[in-house]
């Protein structure tokens, strides 16, 4: 039978098979592709399973291909990575000017990420209700001017306290999967407990002393909606190491660059420092946001240390 992996906890797995959930494993040799992952299996995955003799239990015994996945690398094992979570139709970036702050590098390589398997992205500016006075307007108006013309949809809310989040986030999930992703304590669990209030995830305030969360959620699970639909609430990351992006591709997963990519007098152009190169002189016309450039060379010269 096939089902749907909806959490997993080191060695066993719920999978949603029809109206039920079974507890599953792995048996023997598994094969997998030349990815090092920290986890074969994935929330979001889908699988073929077999019901053990005479147990409530089931055995996996095959990952069917994933449309698409989101990936980073792990920050506890060299050279491996960590899937997030697959098959997803949309992700949600949870991101807060503070308590924690989401630096805006953080957030271009997290769209990296979705970019390359194009998996449309959401920022959800979350802890509204923390904002106020002129450094906050000047925050939320950077993230406005550079998101929005990109593509972007970006939503303000305070997940803790808003009555209209249902109302609100109903028409953009419904019957789609969407992974909800960000540091830890901007307040993902929240905002899902808040959709899916049967979910009932622990959530925690961050820690007065560095302002950071306190990595409340610990395993990606997947939860039904209502009308249709699912949302992945996942442990908060730090830092979203990017994996196996050349150099040469990195510019496609920047929408403002993939226009003009192409049209540089050098077919191999970096886009660094070359002679003739278009981007370069759209970045100086003011077509490519400079944050958005430095996010371009920080995670190109990242990428270098890691070969
Ligand atoms: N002021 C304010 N606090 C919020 C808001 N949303 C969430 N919080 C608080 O932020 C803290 C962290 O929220 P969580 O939902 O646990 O954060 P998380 O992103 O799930 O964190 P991890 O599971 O560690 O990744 C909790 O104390 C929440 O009550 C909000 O809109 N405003
Ligand atoms: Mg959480
Ligand atoms: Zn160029």
């Amino acid at each position: 039978m096939k089902g749907r992996v909806i959490k997993s906890t080191g060695s066993w797995y719920s999978v949603q098979v029809g109206e039920s959930v079974l507890s599953a494993r792995l048996k023997g040799k598994f094969k997998q592709d030349e990815l090092k992952l920290t986890n074969p299996i994935a929330v979001g995955d889908w699988v073929e399973l077999a019901k053990e003799p005479n147990q409530e239990t089931a055995v996996i015994s095959e990952i069917l291909p994933r449309e698409n996945y989101v990936i980073r690398k792990s920050t506890r094992k060299q050279h491996f990575s960590h899937i997030i979570a697959s098959n997803v139709d949309q992700a949600i970036l949870v991101i807060t000017m503070k308590s924690p702050r989401t630096s805006l590098g953080f957030i271009d390589r997290f769209l990296v990420s979705t970019e390359s398997f194009r998996i449309p992205a959401i920022l959800v500016v979350n802890k509204r209700d923390l904002m106020s006075g002129e450094k906050a307007e000047d925050w939320l108006l950077d993230i406005y001017e550079i998101y929005k013309p990109l593509g972007y949809q970006v939503m303000e809310v305070s997940a803790a306290s808003d009555l209209d989040l249902k109302e609100k986030f109903e028409p953009i999930l419904a019957n789609k999967s969407t992974l909800i992703s960000g540091h830890s304590g901007v307040g993902k669990s929240t905002l899902l407990n808040a959709l899916v209030p049967e979910a009932k995830q622990h959530t925690q305030e961050i820690s007065g002393f560095t302002a950071k969360g306190v990595h409340t959620t610990t395993f990606a699970e997947l939860f039904a909606l209502d009308n249709g639909g699912d949302l992945i609430d996942t442990p908060g990351i730090k830092e979203f190491g990017i994996l196996d992006i050349e150099d040469q591709e990195l510019s496609h997963y920047f929408p403002e660059m993939r226009a003009f990519l192409g049209k540089c007098k050098y077919n191999n152009c970096q886009h660094l420092n070359e002679p003739g190169c278009v981007v370069l002189e759209k970045l100086a016309e003011g077509y490519i946001h400079p944050y958005r450039y430095e996010s371009y060379v920080n995670i190109l010269n990242e990428e270098d240390d890691h070969r």
